[in-house]
């Protein structure tokens, strides 16, 4: 290890490290104060003055004991990673290059929904009304005066012995008429490491806001000051009194207690979802958490895809999928998040907010996601997986690129066999990893106007009864289809079990207003520009014995290939009850290395769907009654219909 800290910073480590060691050594920066608060790192005349005021009000109200503010330099990230080394945050992994192990407390390893608020005058702007008697799942609203008072029961003196980093950072390439900046002010290193890979930061975005000071903030603690304790804690959090915060009319973030993913990496499912959702609204276009790829078929014609699947369903794989079919190619714009706008054409284009991959590690392996393994072993924080005694990481799925020999730490840091009887891996583990590295990167993945969207896929994990893929009737119809969306849950959530869970549009947990006005504003869409075309797919269904129909990653090219011939109008579908689904012979299933069975993919079961729509009216009556615009209902009761005709 001493090694490893030589390398990255040039100076040997002095130990034991103390606070007022580290004060004197990471004093890199001009010497000065802000608000009588010595800075440690960075300029002040650099910020503008609300970035300051921001910043100011903020050292006011957590009591720091020094100022970072970043500019995403080298030598910056290799002092944060030192820092994180000394508090044992992370590990080194030295078989890759420059990647780092972090291992969390165990009781912050997820997003929490139940934590995450909303702040608005009127309850209804943030959610439906549930009908009486029910508890509503889409999302939950804090008045203004609790806002205030959950800042002011957790904040004051929060980042005490600590330091106070000031992160500017840019969602979409810099200076893009589509991307918008933030300022997250955090006391975690892992946050500042994590935020310089999956977004723009530093510097240059501090530029930009001299050309244009409009900028959402965000402020961020792990909740655990050091009052005068000279030790460090791996993995400071706060899990009892945990809360993400959102003011939209603000645009500010608030968020305490943990350091783990979105709930601390603020641009991500705050900013460019919550927050996000609500700007969009309000400039008319949509924040939606899709995945942006690019395929080319073999005769050389290129469409862009986007398409939204709840955590952990699969948006990574297919942003990054290596097509099974001959002569196509996919390139890859985001895995995540994409914000769409139609342009003065009409034509609806996405930018991929994002700068890195915050992607789920198990399942992630040469068989299945080849691209994501030539992306993740250099520049990479991976959190929460299990590691190698040569220095790598090792989750469920990399079975076979284990060596012989080498012995495996679980993510808990306990001793691990295949024998163990429990996964060496947390289920939520991730690896977070600059998006620039991935080798199929689209050309235009940084296009500042976007790039043009031909189709929206929405899917789960439905094991049962829902085809392989179905295209929808119409906008309207497909509008429909994602307000009705369901999945089995995941472990990106604080779920437990496998129980199949509504989840509309994929963003049930990000949604950043009312559910019945964001399909109303989807609807409005179509009054905006040329609409895609829309589809659904389920990867997921199982047979009789519990395994998957369908064998997924690279073949889903596949469907992907009769998505492309839709898109061009060719006449290759059937009519059914649920929408269009690929004529028999049109599917192209030759060369698949499993047998598939056209009939178990596609059969429609009477039975399932007229529960389905009846659990799917039940849900939408008693989450969102009249919020949900009469249009859905009509497309609901049309679908029971047709569903009453199989
Ligand atoms: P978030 O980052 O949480 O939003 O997740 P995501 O939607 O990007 O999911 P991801 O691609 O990381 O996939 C999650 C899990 O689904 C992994 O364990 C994958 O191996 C598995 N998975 C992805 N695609 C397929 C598929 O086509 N078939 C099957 N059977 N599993 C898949
Ligand atoms: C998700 O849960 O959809 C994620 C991971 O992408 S997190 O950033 O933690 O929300
Ligand atoms: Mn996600």
């Amino acid at each position: 290890m001493p090694e490893i800290v030589e390398k990255i910073n040039d100076v040997p480590l002095a130990s034991p490290i103390t606070r007022k060691s580290r004060a004197q050594q990471t004093n890199y920066g001009l010497y000065s104060h802000i608000c009588g608060t010595n800075i440690s790192y960075g300029n002040v005349s650099c910020l503008t003055s609300s970035v300051k005021a921001f910043v100011e009000e903020s050292i006011a109200l957590c009591q720091p004991d020094q100022v970072h503010i970043c500019d995403g330099s080298d030598v910056e990230n290799k002092m944060i990673l030192r820092i994180m080394l000394e508090e044992g945050t992370i590990i080194p992994l030295p078989k890759y290059e420059n990647c780092w192990l972090a291992r969390t407390n165990p009781a912050d390893v997820a997003r929490v929904e139940s934590r995450t608020f909303i702040c608005t005058e009127n309850i209804d702007e943030t959610i439906p009304t549930p009908k009486e008697g029910v508890r509503g799942t889409l999302g939950n609203w804090i008045s203004p005066d609790d806002f205030q008072q959950s800042i002011h029961g957790r904040f004051p003196g929060c980042m005490k012995g600590r330091t106070m980093y000031v992160v500017p950072f840019s969602m979409g390439p810099l200076g893009s008429p589509l991307s918008k900046i933030g300022i997250e002010i955090t006391d975690s290193p892992y946050v500042v490491a994590s935020m310089r890979i999956m977004a723009r930061m530093g510097t240059p975005v501090l530029d930009q806001l001299r050309k244009q000071d409009e900028f959402i903030r965000a402020l961020h603690s792990v909740g655990t000051p050091l009052n005068g304790i000279l030790e460090y804690f791996s993995w400071p959090c706060d899990p009892e009194r945990t809360i993400i915060l959102h003011n939209p009319s603000e645009n500010l973030i608030v968020s305490y207690g943990s350091g783990y993913g979105g709930n601390s990496l603020l641009g991500k499912k705050c900013f460019a979802l919550r927050i996000g959702s609500t700007i969009a609204k309000r400039e008319g276009w949509l924040a939606e958490h899709m995945l942006i790829l690019g395929i080319t078929n073999p005769d050389g014609e290129k469409k862009y895809i986007t398409a939204a699947f709840p955590s952990a369903c699969g948006k990574t794989n297919l942003a990054m999928l290596n097509p099974s079919l001959p002569g196509y190619k996919v390139e890859c714009v985001g895995d995540d998040i994409a914000w769409m706008k139609f342009d003065t054409e009409g034509v609806l284009r996405a930018i991929n907010p994002e700068n890195g991959f915050f992607g789920v590690a198990p399942g992630t392996s040469l068989e299945t996601n080849p691209i994501a393994m030539a992306t993740i072993f250099k520049n990479t924080i991976f959190t929460n997986v299990a590691y190698t005694s040569d220095g790598g990481v090792y989750w469920e799925g990399m079975e076979s690129s284990l060596a012989s020999g080498v012995q495996i730490t679980d993510w808990l840091g306990k001793p691990w066999t295949k024998e163990s009887g429990r996964l060496a891996a947390h289920p939520n583990s991730r690896f977070c990893t600059p998006a620039g590295q991935c080798p199929i990167i689209d050309l235009h993945w940084e296009d500042p106007q976007g790039v043009p969207i031909s189709a929206i896929l929405f899917g789960g994990r439905r094991p049962v009864g829902v085809p392989l893929i179905y295209e929808a009737r119409s906008w309207s119809h497909g509008v429909f289809i994602g307000a009705a969306m369901r999945s089995e849950s995941t472990a990106a959530a604080e779920h437990k079990g496998k129980a199949i869970m509504n989840d509309p549009f994929a963003m049930r947990p990000f949604f950043g207003y009312n559910f019945g006005h964001y399909v109303k504003h989807w609807l409005s869409m179509a009054n905006r520009g040329k609409v895609p075309k829309i589809f659904h797919v389920n990867w997921f269904r199982k047979d009789s014995n519990g395994k998957f129909v369908w064998p997924g990653y690279g073949d889903n090219s596949r469907v992907l290939e009769w998505i492309l011939r839709r898109c061009n109008e060719e006449h290759c579908y059937i009519d059914v009850a649920i929408g269009k689904i690929p004529a028999k012979s049109a599917l192209n299933l030759n060369n698949m290395k499993e047998v598939t069975d056209y009939e178990e993919l596609f059969s429609l079961p009477k039975e399932f769907w007229l529960q389905e729509t009846a659990e799917i009216r039940a849900y939408f009556e008693s989450q969102v009654g009249s919020d949900l615009p009469q249009e859905i209902y009509n497309e609901l009761s049309q679908l029971r219909e047709r569903v009453a005709q199989i």
